[in-house]
């Protein structure tokens, strides 16, 4: 693909760029994107509904074990090469802040520093109500519960209705107000706060970049687009810009 020579020249003027990645940008990875079906015992769930602490409170054991088989599908996959692109970027670009609402690993796995993780971390378990982490569990007929306080443990992630990490999010509108470019990246920009950041660019005046290969609600306001997949276009747009 031929890249817009005015995106590569913000991208080599940027002092500062922040991006947005959403499960797009693990797809190439093998990681089935939020709104794909999950196959097997979980294909005729949403896992829209199964993302809220009502659905771990009115059946445990099935969203247990819908992270569970989720935690040891990201074990089996490795970062790609949009992942490795965005680790090179980091080390031309004189500053980068990288948010994911990815709770995969995969852009700390590929060795990117320093990620805002909006959404938790799969491989993190804590209890429900106190928030003890815990690092070994054993996998029984019944969720886990903790060592310190008996209460069920669950997925560090951020669900449905809960609040986000506020030191991230806080630091994330920080950096797309302050940012020179702002990409969005593998994401449906349907999710809140998450969804906003774009926008907060937008607002100051900051161009965003779209990198999707469909639609979404923020295509008709992105500054420009980049119509494809994440793993076939971030090397290409590091490659311009070297
Ligand atoms: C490729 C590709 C390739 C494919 N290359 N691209 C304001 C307005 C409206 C609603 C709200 C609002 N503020 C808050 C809300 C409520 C709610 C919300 O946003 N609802 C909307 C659905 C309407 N938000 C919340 O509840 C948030 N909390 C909150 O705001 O707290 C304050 C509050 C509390 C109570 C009431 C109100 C406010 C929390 C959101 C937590 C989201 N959690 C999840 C689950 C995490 C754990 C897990 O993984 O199980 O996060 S949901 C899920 O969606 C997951 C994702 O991180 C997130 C975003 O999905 P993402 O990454 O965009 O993936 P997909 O699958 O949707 O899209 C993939 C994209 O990739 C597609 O576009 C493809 O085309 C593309 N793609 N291959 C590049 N190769």
């Amino acid at each position: 693909m031929s890249i817009n020579p005015e995106i590569i020249h913000l991208l080599k003027t940027a002092q500062h760029v922040a991006i947005l990645t959403g499960a797009g940008v693990s797809a190439e990875s093998g990681v089935p994107t939020f709104r794909d079906a999950f196959s097997g015992l979980w294909e005729d769930f949403d896992p829209t509904e199964l993302a809220t602490p009502e659905a771990f409170l009115a059946n445990p054991k099935m969203v247990w074990d819908w992270y569970a088989m989720r935690r040891t599908m990201i074990g089996e996959v490795a970062p790609n090469p949009g992942h490795h692109a965005l680790v090179a970027l980091e080390s031309i670009v004189p500053k980068l802040t990288l948010i994911t609402q990815n709770v995969d690993g995969l852009h700390q796995a590929a060795g990117s520093q320093a990620v805002l993780c909006l959404h938790g971390n799969l491989q993190r378990v804590r209890c429900f109500s106190n928030g003890h982490y815990v690092t070994e569990w054993a996998e029984t007929d019944s969720v886990p519960v903790c060592p310190t306080c008996g209460d069920m443990l669950r997925p560090d992630v951020v669900w449905f209705g809960e609040n986000l990490p506020v030191l991230e999010i806080e630091t994330a509108f920080a950096a797309a107000a302050d940012c020179d470019v702002f990409l969005a990246i593998g994401t449906s920009a349907l999710v809140h706060p998450a969804a906003s950041l774009p926008i907060e660019a937008l607002k100051h005046g900051n161009p965003v970049i779209e990198i999707n290969p469909e639609e979404t609600p923020l295509t008709r306001s992105a500054t420009y687009q980049l119509n494809g997949p994440s793993g076939v276009i971030l090397p290409e747009l590091v490659a311009a810009i070297t």
